[in-house]
């Protein structure tokens, strides 16, 4: 635990009124900090359940606010998009296999696949435990490298049983007909679900190599962002077997409070990850292996979210963002950058899903990745809150919604001449 200095305060002044304000509300009511971030909870169980609260009651959306502060936003590229599925709830992820097979998994426990040319249709999946709570449930999805041999996906998901209580990695073979997914081990265990299952993060990326990203949140815990010993507030790196994919520890980098994006560059490997802020400042980091982003909750042993996302007065190590929301918050949930030349000047780009202010933004990063040139918003309030993206061969991008209520749809965006 670090000794706080008192100068630490000093930084609640540095923010705006109405920016400290709205944090000083999100502290005392808590289970806002799950509606401004994630989405409104679908499932029953748990203390929470505000299924019958209509979306947009709580926070309607911010529209118009661009892309950051200091961001300018410039005409993008002409898209279409097209409905893949619908009549979902909460489709938390999605992923493409290589045989053309879109899956999808409701945060509620329901697996849905769409095999090409196919009607979508429930597949069979057992998560005994499975724990239906404000930011937490069935999670992030990932295709193991070695899918067309295995037919492995990993599944991040929350977890309350036989007395343990965990965000965890599960593998399943999918059955060549898409009828089950199947339990083949739990590949990583004990990632920190909080009481309230808010901050739990969950987001998995495969990479070119075969190993396996990780964001985690907070799960609204003081010391774990910074604790080399939770991996809460992190992102890990592991092999598909869950041991580090180098070193001797699964923890990749430190000081996060919740990363639900992770995306790599096909052009320079580099990873990035995108976070969501308390009620502002949201964050896309450049990822250096073993180093810090600079959050911590943590005043005098009490979580305390008036602290900067990047504390470089408390972490003068602490690795600055690449692109911060500013005194806004757009609730960036995951990112994936555009591949092929039909994306024209914005091959490359970073496209961010939002759920608040429900828009694609792109991103189009400097030479060396650490700063944004400039922007452009797509379909701003057109389809709801945005959850998350996968990307297809061809280039277009899978987008889940996030509205719950059976409303929500995957949907395909493309560039308009593809
Ligand atoms: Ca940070």
């Amino acid at each position: 635990m670090h000794d706080r200095p008192m100068s630490r305060s000093s930084h609640t002044r540095t923010r705006s009124l109405a920016g400290a304000a709205a944090a000083a509300a999100v502290v005392v009511v808590m289970p806002a900090v799950a509606f401004a971030q994630s989405s409104l909870p679908g499932g029953s169980s748990g203390s929470l359940d505000t299924s019958l609260i209509p979306p947009g009651i709580l926070f309607p959306p911010e529209v118009g606010n661009g892309a950051g502060d200091g961001v300018e936003v410039v005409e993008g590229p002409a898209v279409r998009a097209t409905t893949v599925m619908e009549g979902l709830n909460i489709p938390w992820d999605v992923v493409r296999t290589p045989d053309g097979t879109v899956l999808t998994g409701e945060r509620g426990g329901r697996m849905v696949v769409q095999e090409p040319g196919d009607e979508q249709r429930t597949v069979q999946i057992d998560l005994p435990g499975l724990v239906r709570q404000s930011e937490s449930g069935l999670m992030g999805l990932a295709v193991d490298r070695d899918f067309a041999e295995n037919r492995e996906i990993h599944v991040c998901w929350s977890r309350s049983a036989d007395g343990e209580r965990d965000n965890r990695i599960t593998t399943f073979e999918a059955a060549e007909d898409w009828s089950a997914l199947t339990k083949v081990r739990d590949t990583l265990t004990g990632i920190p679900l909080g009481e309230e299952g808010i901050h739990s993060g969950c987001r998995l990326l495969t990479a070119p190599n075969g190993t396996i990203y990780v964001g985690t949140g907070d799960t609204y815990t003081a010391t774990a962002p910074q604790s080399p010993d939770s991996l809460a507030g992190k992102t890990l790196h592991i092999n598909p077997d869950g041991s580090p994919a180098s070193g001797d520890s699964v923890v990749h980098t430190i000081g996060h409070r919740n990363v639900q994006g992770l995306a790599i560059d096909p052009d320079s490997d580099r990873v990035y990850s995108a976070e969501h802020g308390p009620d502002a400042h949201d964050e896309v980091n450049l990822l250096q292996p073993g180093a810090n982003y600079g959050w911590s909750p943590n005043v005098d042993g009490r979580y305390n979210q008036n602290v900067p996302m990047t504390d470089t007065e408390e972490f003068p190590d602490a690795v600055e963002a690449v692109w911060s929301s500013g005194e806004q918050t757009l609730a960036p949930s995951d990112i994936e950058f555009l591949r092929g030349s039909e994306w024209g000047e914005w091959e490359g780009a970073l496209a961010m899903a939002n759920l608040r202010s429900q828009k694609l933004v792109l991103l189009r990063l400097s030479e060396d990745g650490r700063s944004v040139i400039d922007s452009a918003v797509l379909l701003e309030g057109e389809f709801g809150r945005l959850r998350s993206l996968a990307p297809e061969p061809d280039g277009s991008l899978l987008v889940t919604t996030s509205d719950a209520d059976n409303r929500d749809q995957v949907f395909r965006v493309s560039p308009a001449g593809a």
